[in-house]
């Protein structure tokens, strides 16, 4: 049994893991800025207080650290929540001597990557951000990978693809994580030996998929779901993607006009 800080735990992402990490042995300590609903044990604090993100790291054998802004917003509020705040987990994490975190990274990291070049696209392409959300994404792998060089601190980013309970867009027949797949990822990202720094792609076992997941089955994770299974209701809502469109065009979709 872990003991893992569960970051952003009032989120979308943070109430499925809540219910679908514990089954995989790991206890959990919640927090996030705002009440996690049904928690009342849960900590309330802003990633950017260093002493209260100290306090929360301390007794816990790893972090998933799901806590930040998750869309496009100004550069001081991703600055805030996103910089400053996954700096101030990682100073916590070496102070407490914390030895792994599993980083919740994005497409958006590198979304201005071309969908006509080769395919699947890997997990080691060269950073291409698509907003400030996906850099201070890109920053979070940078600074995880300091983090292990210089301190031994093991991570895994994981470039998360569209992780809802169903995808909800042609687009995400391609970038879907189901829930279930997202827990055996983490789990698999919280328990795999000799890590170091190490990015994977993230998303399910999709038919459409444009990403490699080699690096994270070399983890041990074995998607189970496919967005297929829902094509056909999407496909009739929506119709198929349009080739010009960003969607189409580049990994971070819609994200690249913003
Ligand atoms: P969300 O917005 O539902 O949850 C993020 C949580 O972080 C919120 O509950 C919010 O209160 C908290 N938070 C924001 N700023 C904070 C701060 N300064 N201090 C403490 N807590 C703060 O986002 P979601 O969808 O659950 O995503 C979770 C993580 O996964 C995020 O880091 C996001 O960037 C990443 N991700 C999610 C994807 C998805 O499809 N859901 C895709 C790619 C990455
Ligand atoms: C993300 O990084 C966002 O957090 C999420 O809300 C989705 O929009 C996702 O990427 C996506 O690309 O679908």
């Amino acid at each position: 049994m872990t003991l893992v800080l569960l970051t952003g735990a009032a989120g979308g992402v943070g109430t499925m893991l809540r219910e679908l990490l514990p089954p995989y042995g790991h206890r959990l300590r919640l927090a996030d800025l705002k009440p996690v609903a049904d928690a009342p044990d849960a900590l309330a604090f802003d990633l950017a207080d260093a002493d209260a993100v100290r306090a929360a790291v301390r007794g816990v054998d790893a972090v998933v650290h799901l806590g930040g802004i998750a869309l496009e917003d100004t550069f001081a509020n991703i600055a805030h929540s996103n910089i400053e705040g996954t700096y101030q987990l990682y100073e916590a994490v070496r102070a407490e001597g914390v030895r792994r975190v599993v980083f919740a990274s994005s497409n958006h990291a590198v979304g201005f990557t071309p969908l006509h070049g080769e395919l699947p696209v890997r997990a080691d392409v060269p950073p291409r951000p698509d907003t400030y959300y996906g850099l201070s994404k890109v920053f979070g792998e940078s600074l995880a990978s300091l983090y292990a060089d210089k301190y031994g601190i093991e991570t895994v980013s994981l470039r998360i693809g569209s992780c809802f309970p169903e995808p909800r867009s042609p687009r995400m027949l391609s970038t879907w994580l189901s829930p279930g797949d997202c827990a055996r990822l983490v789990h698999a990202a919280l328990t795999a030996p000799g890590v170091g720094h190490t990015v994977v792609n993230a998303i399910s076992a999709n038919t459409r998929a444009w990403w490699d997941l080699g690096p994270a089955r070399a983890l041990g994770y074995e998607p189970q779901d496919d967005a297929e299974a829902y094509a056909g209701r999407i496909l009739a809502e929506h119709g198929e993607l349009d080739p010009e469109s960003a969607d189409a065009r580049l990994l971070g979709g819609y994200f690249t006009t913003l």
